[in-house]
């Protein structure tokens, strides 16, 4: 790997699952969040993200119906399951196996992935900046797959022994279904495809980050992962086990997503914001905790390559004012990755 991935790290914390098996009657304070107290949790069962088929979108007697689906799916939600991706399942199968025991493993095998200092590929928690900040009750392995040779292997795990050709063979899967995607918006968008496609296409950047949460006694008290939008263009979301947790924010209230069988989560990141000038919007999320069970999931976060400038694409600001700024991929990806999750706040910074 380059220096030239080398943006920073997060500060080292404490193994949550370590801590989750201690049992321990009362958390440690860094994990409770007061402001949970007062939050709002949906509990209209109507409201769901909507559901888009990939299959429908590619074949013609279909697609235009199913093109408006997505378009009023990214306008209005920022989310959507995604069914009939083609993304053969023995590859979905093998990645949760493969995760499920690689968060298995004892401790000390684990850390053998550990993060390094300046650097959130690896082993551990990401965006912790400050010694004084609310932790989240979890722990994650995240590294680069693409561009392939910006891979660092020190990171990909040789236990279980199927680990890294599984992941290699789920990373190629999901970046054709993200290309497909970006494509379908980009028409929507009214552009040509290859304006959105080209920049994530070739050389585009993949990484994955699989996240375990612990079960806690207190899964009121605390979070599995702070409410954050993704800084990245598309992340397409793989729940493991059927334990829901994932939130999103719509109206100010949290509005729980139920996993559905065979689909991804699909979620518009901030880049993407940026991209289209505001016509899409990311969408603030967090992951909740279960007080019996543990919670997996795979975020697979697509990103354009490195070198592209991050900025509205002029074809959608001829009649609009510019709302973002336009910065180096690089400096925006810095600023991202020494901060804490903080909702949009991140993007506050690309508003003009
Ligand atoms: O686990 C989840 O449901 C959310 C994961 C997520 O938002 C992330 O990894 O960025």
């Amino acid at each position: 790997m380059t220096n030239e991935r080398k943006f920073g790290g997060s500060l080292p914390v404490e193994n949550v699952q370590a801590l989750a098996a201690k049992e321990l009657k009362d958390i440690p304070d860094h994990y409770v969040r007061p402001e949970l107290d007062s939050d709002v949790i949906s509990i209209d069962e109507s409201l769901e993200i909507p559901v888009i088929d990939l299959s429908r979108l590619l074949d013609q007697q279909f697609a235009c119906e199913e093109l408006a689906k997505l378009h009023a799916a990214c306008q209005d939600w920022g989310f959507f399951h995604l069914i009939n991706h083609s993304v053969p399942e023995i590859v979905i199968e093998n990645m949760k196996i493969d995760t499920q025991e690689f968060f298995r493993l004892p401790l000390d095998e684990k850390r053998a992935y550990a993060q390094l200092p300046d650097s959130i590929e690896g082993y551990g928690q990401a965006f912790v900046v400050s010694e004084e900040q609310k932790l989240d009750w979890g722990d994650m392995l995240f590294f680069l797959t693409l561009p392939v040779h910006f891979r660092d292997m020190r990171f990909w795990p040789t236990s279980p022994t199927s680990f890294r050709e599984t992941t290699e063979k789920y990373s190629i899967e999901l970046q054709r279904v993200t290309v497909c995607l970006l494509g379908s918006m980009a028409k929507n968008l009214g552009l040509e495809p290859e304006k959105l496609t080209n920049m994530f296409q070739m050389d585009g950047s993949q990484s994955l980050r699989m996240n375990y949460y612990p079960p806690c006694p207190h899964a009121d008290k605390v979070l599995g992962l702070s409410p954050h939008s993704d800084a990245t263009g598309l992340t397409l979301l793989l729940q493991i086990n059927d334990v829901q947790g994932l939130q999103i924010k719509k109206g100010g209230n949290w509005v729980p997503v139920k996993p559905l069988s065979g689909a991804f989560i699909v979620n518009v990141g901030d880049t993407i914001e940026i991209f289209s000038n505001g016509i899409y919007e990311s969408i603030e999320h967090r992951a909740v905790i279960n007080s019996d069970k543990e919670r997996l999931s795979i975020a697979a976060f697509h990103e354009p390559r490195f070198g592209t400038t991050i900025g509205p694409l002029p074809d959608l600001v001829k009649e609009n004012r510019e709302r973002y700024k336009t910065l180096r991929y690089e400096d925006y990806l810095g600023h991202i990755i020494t901060s804490k999750l903080d909702g949009k706040s991140l993007l506050e910074h690309m508003k003009l």
